[in-house]
């Protein structure tokens, strides 16, 4: 049996889905995080790393999520949610799938921890930290965020998903960072991602993944 170990608010809301779409029986284990947001220490007990998404099945443990849908598609999908192997398409979706972790969530992340820096100094040096956040923010964070969006964007242009006509895992992959882009950036004038999102959290899968997982900020 498949088990998903899932922590609320976080990017295994994408496995749920994944699971959902492929009709795959599976049981959720829930974490919820602490109060600073980290996960709580029982999922060190599942992966060394202590991080949300594991994923086991059999003797099987694995984290990190592309690696997780890889292997629910592989294993479990039945040719579903994945172009044809080798194709211009499939070498699109491998595009995306590591794009999602590799160079989408970084500076998504480091927005999110450099907006919570101020609130956290000593009181004295806030307006210091704020302006040293506001300057990272519009000279790091803004450019390299808007040139991912355009990219986002224009790659969403043919079909509206991400590799080819069909929703792929790399959709599933690249919804966290979209979801996560709409909530703590927005985007702006860029039709395409707002549609995108739009589009995923409209799918019953979706919905009935949302229901496994319990409340979930991004939709
Ligand atoms: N690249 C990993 C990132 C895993 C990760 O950082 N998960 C977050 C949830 S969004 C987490 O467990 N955070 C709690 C913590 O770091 O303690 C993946 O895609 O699975």
């Amino acid at each position: 049996m498949i088990v998903l170990h899932h922590l609320n608010n976080s990017r295994s809301q994408r496995v749920l889905w994944l699971l959902e779409e492929l009709g795959v029986p599976y049981e959720v284990r829930r974490y919820e995080r602490l109060p600073s947001l980290a996960a709580p220490p029982e999922l060190k007990a599942v992966h060394p790393l202590g991080k949300s998404p594991v994923l086991t099945e059999g003797d099987l443990v694995l984290a990190e999520t592309g690696a997780i849908v890889a292997y629910l598609a592989e294993t479990h999908g039945h040719g579903r949610f994945q172009p044809e192997r080798g194709s211009p398409d499939w070498w699109r979706m491998q595009h995306f799938l590591h794009h999602a972790e590799g160079s989408a969530m970084p500076p998504l992340f480091m927005k999110l921890v450099f907006a919570r820096i101020p609130s956290q100094a000593p009181v004295l040096i806030r307006p210091v930290a704020k302006a040293l956040m506001r300057g990272v923010d519009a000279h790091l964070l803004a450019p390299r965020l808007a040139e991912l969006f355009d990219y986002w964007d224009a790659a969403l242009a043919d079909s509206g998903w991400f590799a080819g006509p069909e929703p792929t895992i790399a959709d599933v992959m690249m919804s966290f960072p979209l979801e996560a882009a709409g909530a703590r950036v927005g985007f702006g004038a860029r039709r395409n991602l707002p549609a995108f999102v739009e589009r995923v959290h409209s799918r019953p899968a979706y919905r009935a993944a949302l229901e496994r997982g319990g409340p979930y900020a991004y939709a």
